[in-house]
Parts: structure tokens; C-alpha cells; sequence
């Protein structure tokens, strides 16, 4: 078939890009981004602008696979027998055992479509409000903020204020990574107007500091505190707008009295920054003409995520910027549609259309609309409580789709526990290769990005069509459609003399069912149909009946949608993080984003390119840190927590404050023996229930671990990657990763406190064809020592270091540069393995800064050694030409050895 172009969006986070998907009519060949959409206007970031290169097909799930009983493997099954055996099972444990034993988890990377079949099928059909959502993880603390301060769950803002404002306060995001295309238009206008204050609060040096005119690294969990210090000042200085106040507010009284407490110096020692920096931030907050916050997961991530959100809010009622151009209280949301969970009433305590679970009126006006007699009375579980419920055996059948619990959740080991004890798991996935598909009972294939059709709204409220290009491999079909072909199939047992209310054909039919519900509600978008969206573009709710465009901005006129209509100021003290390090467990421990990995890596793990910026797990340690420790970089430790320990090699980064420890979030235990979330705290926040996923404390403990192992193959990663993994299950230290951009290769790390079993290590080799052919193989037996590497038409292709791995970065190079010269040889047939010249470079002078024009660290370094700026790197190494993902970094390399942004203590 010839070339074609489809108009969708892209699958990561919630700036929610446009993109075009350039595709044959059976696979996609090339993404770019649509200029015609208005939260791009046709950038893409390095993760939207690979989205072709991910996905490879060995990882999809094709067809549904079945267990029956937790000691047998999963067989091959067919839609039919899988869905009427799940049925069963949901009508017999329903029959027994009430609606409340089973439930259902599901993500904020759904359709809204599947989002409302999985509501009514929850709430409907079974009659419970078990329905939750990785936006537990995500999102719910800004849910609880938005509506206990302004009365309805609704980000006011547009992302046209990031250009309009004045001063904008970033606050637990780092948007350089995370929100990238929306970064690259906060540094466009900044340019464009550089008195535009920016103010960055993160514990850590973030990439997103390049833009800061003012960075405060506070004390990891201290938000609250540092909001009450500048209301503080806000109101001693009367930078205050008292007529907004007057007009549109209520509850300043009781907050006024508590933060008299929060005095500068104690504010100024709470969170670990000096009064100058406090009063410099107060100034711009309450001087500025507009301003505006953004924020995300530093804020949400909390057991203190409600206090945060709401004490933010606080600042914008003090000072009368919401509804205003330029301002306003503005939360950058995670996941793709984690808006549409939130409208459709995705958490376990909402209902569709910005609804309450506990409110009998709200549930009495869903369950007419859906004729049913009466909606579930019962508290839902949230994601925590859900899994605790499983592991003590009151939820007994659970169904999960599109997130990946045994990766994501806090506390792992209590987590897979959860779900080996749960009698029927199911599992709805695009890739078989998840940590919970090994859970799964029942595996159906979803399709994914690309082969489904639906809509998503984005962090400024704005609802695109996502367009289906190509048809789901195998037997995968969009997640709407197997929701309401098992929603059917219960029917049968649950109401056998109704008919159904899951009569849906076709998407649209799904969403123009749920629009209604939305009517006269403060989101009403019941003037949006699919075929409108295709007509005239992606716009944002409100949208009603009868509209002929959206709305750009709330609260204009200052209206607010609470029972008096005016804004709440919210009177919470500052409470600390849970877990707080002591004597035992010395170390905060941070977890986040990276730029070009999403979450557990499923789909961006498939693909070499995204390992070139970061290509493991590292432990960032301030260097004051190492040299308490004596750890060198790259030195392996064991992690500890309360809950479990990783190991996993330490670095030097002075982005990290002494006490802190940083460690990114998306290695799960396929990628990395044990997983990051092994370490972190199940507690949470007592109204919005979002975990602590910021803030743990751990200990070092050296791993004596000084048998190590390295290994590359080139070939089929996946086929590979799962055999391996396998083989490597007895090692301590376990690491996988993808390289190489035109000939993809597994890598693997392992090390352990003795040399195994020398069978083990013959099976590893014969998995990586390096026990026959053309291998020159090396071993020392008495030292444990073997080094072993397979040459196929001069070049390398597969690579074995037992015992010591000196040489991994030179092997590593030769093979990336196809070489297999005489030197090779020679060190291969000596006894000692130490690499020929001064070839041991560090894998951080490797690391690629810039994915679209493949330019490394070192190499950007030897440019700026030369003398070239910004633009002369730019200009003769291409690299930040592209999708600018790496301009901040190229920034950073260059101010290394100059003054630092930060006015620190
Ligand atoms: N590349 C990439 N982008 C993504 C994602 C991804 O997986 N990869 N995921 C998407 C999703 S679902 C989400 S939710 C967003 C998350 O986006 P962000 O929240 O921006 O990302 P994180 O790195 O999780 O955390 C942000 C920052 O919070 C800081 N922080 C930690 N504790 C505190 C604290 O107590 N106070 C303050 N003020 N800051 C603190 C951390 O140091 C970190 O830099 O990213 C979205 N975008
Ligand atoms: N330590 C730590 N842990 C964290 C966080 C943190 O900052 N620190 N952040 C938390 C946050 S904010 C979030 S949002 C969560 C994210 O956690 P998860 O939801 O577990 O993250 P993903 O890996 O994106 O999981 C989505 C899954 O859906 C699959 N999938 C993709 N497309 C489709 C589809 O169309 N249909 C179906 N059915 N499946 C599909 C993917 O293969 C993937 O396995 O992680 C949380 N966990
Ligand atoms: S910023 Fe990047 S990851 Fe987010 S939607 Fe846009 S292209 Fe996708
Ligand atoms: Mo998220």
C-alpha cells in the first residue's frame, strides 16, 4: 500500500502533542510532529519523536493466554473461551462473595472511551465502586487540591499562559524532562522576554534550573512550609490583593493566624534555604503583574500532597492571580489522559462528569442515566487499600488494564505478594513482557499507540481525537472493545432479563453515551462529538451543547464552583514526610523521571536509541557522600529501606544536596534484579490516598560482590532478554539494557559474591552462541577469570567478560565501531585482562546528550573545550538542532565550570 499520513496524538505524557503518524497502512514507518495542533504546534520531544522506533513486535502480546491454577503455565486460548471463562469466574466470586471481592485497577493512559466502559461496567453492572487508577499514584493530590480551594477539579490555566506570565513558580516538576514541548515554549518566551521571572523549588538541580532566575533546592516534603513562609511575607508586606480577597474568598482569617508562625527564619531552616532566597521569592510572587505555578509530582507524590496543593492555591487567592491571562494555578498532568480518567470518574471515590461516589445525589443522577436502579453506596479501594485487600484475601478476582503495578506501586514486595496471593488476575496489556504479566491469569492483547481510535484531554483541558493508523497485531483490539465484550458477557449472568447497557458498537457511540453526563456540569462537554473534533480541531472543555469553540480560561469572572461561590483558603500546618531519615537510615531517597524513558519501559525499552542518554540505573550521591561512604563511581552498593534492598552502582552528582539520594523510577525488576520500587513507601496521603513515591529513607551498605559479569548480543533482544533473564536470576546485581542505534544489542551487567556454577556460565554462552563458530574465547580457570567474544564477517557480535569486566567499555566500543583487529586478539590470548592504552572510559563521558543527531557527552565537552558556544555546537555538531530535548543539558555542560544558577545557603 502507498504512504499514508494519520492525525493523532502522542501516547506519553500530558502535554498531549499532535503528531502525524507516516504509516504504510499495515506498519507505522515515521512520526512527526502536526503543526496544526495547538499544544505543539509541530514540536516533538526525543521520546514523541522516536514513537516508531518502540514497540518492536517480539514484545507485543498477540493473543489471549490463560491459567488455570497459579502452578501452571499460561496456554494459548481464544477471545471467546477467555472472556466467558473471565465472566465465570467475575459471576461466581460476585455470587459468592458480594460485588465488593472483585476489582478492577485501571491507568491514566486509557481512552476516555474505555475509561467510561470500565466505570459503567464497575459501578453499573457489578455494583461496586472498586474502580481505581494509577492516577492514585499520580494525580489524585491535585485532584483534592483543585476542588477543596477552587470547588471543582478543573486546571484553569491554558498553555498560552506559560508565554503570558510574568513570573511562573515551577514547583516538583521537572518539565525539561518531563513536559519537555511545553519547557521548550516556557525557553522561547523567556528568551523572548527575559525579565519574565522564573522561580524552580525541586530539592535537586534539575535540567529544568537552566531556565531559573531563581532556584530553591528545599528540603525534600517542606512545600507546605515554604508556601505559609511567603504567604507570610506576602501579608506583612501587604502584597496582597485585598478586594479579590474581599470579593471571591472566604477563610483567610483562620489561615492568616497560622502562618503568623512561619516566620522567615523558621521557614528559612525548615526547608534548608537562606532568607534572602525566601524574600526574593515572596517578592516576585506578590510583586509580579501576572503569575503563574506549575506543578506536578514533587507536590502531588506526598503524604502531605493535598496540604501542598491546596497551600499553593492559597497564593494565587492571596494575590488575585487566577482568572486573569498570565495566571493561575496551573498542574501539569502525567499521563496522556489522566484528565479523561478524572472527567469520567476514574478514581474509586468519583463518578462520571466531575461527580462524587459518596454523594447520594450525584449517584442517583448516574444511575437513572444508565436506567439501573441504584449505584454501589460503598467506599471504593484506592490503589493501596486495593492491593492490601488482595494480599488478605478479600478482593479475590481482579482485573487490570494498561499499567504495570508490579513496577509502578510502592512497595514491591508486599505488591507481588498481592498478587500472587489474588486467585484470578487479569491482565488487559499491549506487551507480554511487563512485571505483572507474570502475574496475569488471564493475558488479553490491547491493542496500542497508533492502533486505536478514541479521544484524550491534555493538561490545558483540551480533548483530541486519537486516530487509529493501522490495525493491532494479531488478535489485540482496543481496550473499549474488550471492556463491553466482557461487560456483555456478564450481563448474562449478572442481569439475564435486562437488556444489555453495553449496546456500543463504535467509539463514538461510547462517547457520545458519556458526553451527556457532562452536561451542566462546570466540564460540560456535551457540544464534542468525534465528527466535531475532526472538523474544526482539538479544543478545550467547557464545551457545551450549542458551543462553536472551547474555553481557553476559568474563572474569568471570578465565580468559583463551590456552594458560595467564592475560593477556599485552606488552613493545613506543615506536616513532614513520613519517613524521615535517621540514624539507621541516613539517606532521603528521591525517585523521578528521566527524559527518554516512560515509566516501566515497555515500550520505550524496546528501543536502543532511548538507553543513549542514560543506558542504566545510577544512584545519584552528592560527592561528599562517596567520600563518607569511600565509594568510588560506578562502585556497586545494596540499597536498603525498611521494605527491601537493590543494588545498584553509585555516581557522583552534586545535583543532589549531602543527605539526598537520587534514583530514577523506571527500572522495574526485569530491567534491574529487585526494581526501584522495592525501596519505597506504601504511605499516604489521609484525603487524596496518593502514595509517597518522593520520599523514603535508605542506607548503603557495601555489596561485596567482586565476581562480575558483562555480556552483549546482537539478534533477536527480546528472545534473548527473557532467556537471559532467567539464567540470571541467581546473580545479586542483575542490569538489562538496549544499545546501538542500527543494530540493536542486549547488555548485560551481573555480578555475585563467588564465581557460579560453571554450567550456569556454559548456558548463558550458549545462549549468546558463544560455545561453537567463530569464537576466540580466553579462560583462566583458577582466577575465575574467562573472557570470550564471537566474530562474524570481521566485526564483533557477541561479547562474554566473566570474573572482571575491565575491558567492557573498549569491547563495547570496538563492537559499536564493527572492529575486530589484531589488537583484540592479542589482549583476548593474554592473560590479563586490563584493556589495551586508556580505553576504560566511563560510561558517562559515553552517554549520548543528543538522540536526534546521536552527539555524545565527550564529544560536546571537546567542543566546548574549543571555545564554542550554544550556537557554534550547534552549528558543527548538529547536536539540539532537532527536537531540543538537549538544549538545557548542552547549556548545563557549558555553565559546568561557571557560576551556578543557584543562590544557595
Ligand atoms: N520522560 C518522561 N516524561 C514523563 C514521564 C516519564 O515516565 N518519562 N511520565 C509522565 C508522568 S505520568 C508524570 S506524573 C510526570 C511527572 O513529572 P515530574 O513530576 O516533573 O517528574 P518527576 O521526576 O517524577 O518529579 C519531579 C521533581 O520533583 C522533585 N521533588 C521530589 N521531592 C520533592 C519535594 O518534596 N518538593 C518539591 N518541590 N520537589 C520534589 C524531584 O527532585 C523531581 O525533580 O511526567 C510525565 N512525563
Ligand atoms: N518510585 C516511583 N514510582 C512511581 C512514580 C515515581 O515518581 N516514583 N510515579 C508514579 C506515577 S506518577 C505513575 S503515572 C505510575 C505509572 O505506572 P504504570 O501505570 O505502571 O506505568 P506504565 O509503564 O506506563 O504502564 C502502562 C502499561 O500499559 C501498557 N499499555 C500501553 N498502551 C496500552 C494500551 O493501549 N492498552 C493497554 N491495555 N495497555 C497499554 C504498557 O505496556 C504499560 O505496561 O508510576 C508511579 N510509580
Ligand atoms: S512532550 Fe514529548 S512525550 Fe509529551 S506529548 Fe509531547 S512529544 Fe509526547
Ligand atoms: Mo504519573
Amino acid at each position: 500500500m502507498s504512504r499514508q499520513i494519520t492525525a493523532s496524538t502522542c501516547c506519553y505524557c500530558g502535554v498531549g502533542c499532535g503528531v502525524l503518524i507516516e504509516h504504510d497502512g499495515e506498519r507505522i514507518l515515521g512520526v512527526s510532529g502536526d503543526p496544526a495542533h495547538p499544544a505543539n504546534f509541530g514540536k516533538l520531544c526525543s521520546k514523541g519523536s522516536t514513537l516508531h522506533l518502540t514497540g518492536d513486535l517480539n514484545a507485543r502480546a498477540l493473543y489471549p493466554q490463560l491459567r488455570l491454577g497459579k502452578a501452571l503455565a499460561r496456554g494459548r486460548s481464544d477471545w471467546d473461551s477467555a472472556l466467558d471463562h473471565a465472566a465465570n469466574v467475575f459471576a461466581a466470586t460476585i455470587a459468592e462473595h458480594g460485588p465488593d471481592s472483585v476489582a478492577f485497577y485501571i491507568s491514566g493512559q486509557l481512552l476516555t472511551e474505555d475509561y467510561y466502559a470500565f466505570n459503567k461496567l464497575a459501578r453499573a453492572l457489578v455494583g461496586t465502586n472498586n474502580i481505581d487508577s494509577n492516577s492514585r499514584l499520580c494525580m489524585s493530590s491535585a485532584v483534592v487540591g483543585y476542588k477543596r480551594s477552587l470547588g471543582a477539579d478543573a486546571p484553569p490555566c491554558s498553555y498560552e499562559d506559560l508565554e503570558l506570565s510574568d513570573c511562573v513558580m515551577i514547583v516538583g516538576s521537572n518539565m525539561a524532562y518531563a513536559h519537555p514541548v511545553l519547557f521548550r515554549r516556557l525557553e522561547e518566551a523567556k528568551a523572548r522576554r527575559p525579565q519574565m521571572k522564573v522561580i524552580v523549588i525541586d530539592p535537586r538541580r534539575t535540567d529544568t534550573c537552566d531556565l531559573a532566575d531563581l532556584h530553591l533546592a528545599i528540603l525534600p516534603g517542606t512545600d507546605v512550609a515554604l508556601f505559609h513562609g511567603i504567604l507570610h511575607l506576602l501579608l506583612w508586606e501587604d502584597w496582597v490583593d485585598r478586594d479579590f480577597i474581599q470579593a471571591h474568598t472566604q477563610g483567610l482569617p483562620e489561615l492568616k493566624s497560622l502562618v503568623r508562625d512561619y516566620t522567615p527564619q523558621m521557614v528559612s531552616q525548615l526547608c534548608g534555604i537562606s532568607v534572602e532566597q525566601l524574600q526574593q521569592c515572596a517578592e516576585w510572587v506578590g510583586t509580579s503583574p501576572s503569575f503563574l505555578s506549575l506543578w506536578c509530582m514533587g507536590l502531588n507524590q506526598s503524604t502531605a500532597g493535598s496540604a501542598k496543593n491546596s497551600a499553593l492555591i492559597n497564593l494565587h487567592l492571596a494575590t488575585g492571580q487566577i482568572g486573569r491571562p498570565g495566571s493561575g494555578p496551573f498542574s501539569l498532568t502525567g499521563q496522556p489522559n489522566a484528565m479523561g480518567g478524572r472527567e469520567t470518574g476514574s478514581l474509586s471515590n468519583l463518578l462520571p462528569g466531575h461527580r462524587d461516589a459518596a454523594n447520594a445525589e450525584h449517584r442517583a443522577e448516574v444511575a437513572a442515566y444508565w436506567g439501573v436502579e441504584q449505584l454501589p453506596q460503598n467506599t471504593g479501594l484506592s490503589a493501596i487499600e486495593l492491593f492490601e485487600q488482595m494480599a488478605s484475601g478479600k478482593v479475590k478476582a481482579v482485573w487490570i488494564a494498561c499499567t504495570n503495578p508490579a513496577q509502578s506501586m510502592p512497595d514491591q514486595t508486599a505488591v507481588r505478594a498481592a498478587l500472587q496471593a489474588c486467585p484470578f488476575v487479569v491482565l488487559q496489556e499491549a506487551f507480554h513482557t511487563t512485571e505483572t504479566a507474570a502475574f496475569a491469569d488471564l493475558l488479553l492483547p490491547a491493542a496500542s499507540w497508533g492502533e486505536k481510535d478514541g479521544t484524550v484531554t491534555n493538561s490545558e483541558r483540551r480533548i483530541s481525537h486519537v486516530r487509529k493508523a493501522i490495525p493491532a497485531p494479531g488478535e489485540a483490539r482496543s481496550d473499549w472493545a474488550i471492556t463491553v465484550d466482557f461487560a456483555q458477557r456478564l450481563e448474562k449472568h449478572l442481569r439475564p432479563e435486562h437488556s444489555s447497557l453495553f449496546a456500543f458498537e463504535t467509539e463514538a457511540q461510547v462517547f457520545d453515551e458519556y458526553k451527556h453526563l457532562t452536561s451542566g456540569r462546570d466540564l460540560d462537554l456535551s457540544g464534542i462529538s468525534h465528527a466535531v473534533l475532526d472538523a474544526i480541531g482539538p479544543q478545550q472543555w467547557p464545551f457545551p451543547t450549542g458551543a462553536r469553540e472551547g474555553t481557553a480560561r476559568l474563572y474569568l469572572d471570578r465565580a468559583f464552583p463551590t456552594a458560595t461561590g467564592r475560593a477556599q483558603f485552606v488552613a493545613e500546618p506543615y506536616r513532614a514526610a513520613k519517613e524521615q531519615r535517621d540514624a539507621r537510615f541516613p539517606l532521603t531517597l528521591i525517585t523521578g523521571r528521566l527524559r527518554d524513558q516512560w515509566h516501566g519501559m515497555s515500550r520505550t525499552g524496546t528501543a536502543a536509541q532511548l538507553f543513549g542518554h542514560v543506558s542504566e540505573a545510577v544512584l545519584s550521591l552528592h560527592p561528599d557522600e562517596l567520600r563518607r561512604h569511600r565509594l568510588q563511581p560506578g562502585d556497586l552498593v545494596s540499597l536498603k529501606s525498611r521494605r527491601g534492598a537493590v543494588i545498584v552502582p553509585v555516581s557522583s552528582d552534586d545535583s543532589v544536596r549531602p543527605g539526598q539520594a537520587f534514583l530514577p523510577m523506571h527500572w522495574g525488576d526485569r530491567f534491574l534484579k529487585g526494581g526501584v520500587n522495592t525501596l519505597t513507601v506504601p504511605a499516604f496521603d489521609p484525603l487524596s490516598k496518593q502514595p509517597e513515591l518522593k520520599h523514603s529513607a535508605v542506607r548503603l551498605e557495601p555489596a561485596q560482590l567482586p565476581w562480575h559479569l558483562f555480556a552483549l548480543i546482537e539478534g533477536d533482544v527480546q528472545q534473548n532478554f527473557e532467556t537471559l533473564r532467567q539464567l540470571c536470576e541467581t546473580f545479586s546485581y542483575v542490569s538489562f539494557s538496549l544499545t546501538g542505534r542500527e543494530r540493536p544489542a542486549l547488555l548485560i551487567r551481573a555480578a555475585s559474591a563467588s564465581a557460579p556454577d560453571p554450567q550456569l556460565l556454559r548456558e548463558i554462552d550458549q545462549c549468546l552462541g558463544l560455545n561453537e563458530g567463530p569464537v576466540l574465547a580466553y579462560d583462566d580457570p583458577r582466577r575465575a577469570i574467562g573472557k570470550r567474544v564471537r566474530i562474524e564477517h570481521g566485526s564483533i557480535t557477541a561479547i562474554r567478560l566473566a570474573g572482571e569486566t575491565l575491558a567492557r567499555h573498549w569491547l563495547q566500543n570496538l563492537w559499536q565501531e564493527g572492529r575486530a583487529d589484531e589488537q583484540l586478539r592479542r589482549w583476548l590470548l593474554a592473560p590479563l585482562s586490563a584493556p589495551p592504552g586508556n580505553a576504560n572510559a566511563p560510561t558517562a563521558g559515553n552517554s549520548i546528550v543528543c538522540n536526534c543527531k546521536n552527539v555524545s557527552q565527550s564529544v560536546i565537552e571537546a567542543g566546548i573545550a574549543q571555545g564554542l558556544d550554544l550556537q557554534g555546537l550547534k552549528r558543527s555538531l548538529g547536536c539540539g538542532t532537532q527536537c531540543g530535548s538537549c538544549v538545557p543539558q548542552i547549556k548545563r555542560l557549558l555553565t559546568a565550570q561557571a557560576q551556578p544558577v543557584a543562590i544557595n545557603p
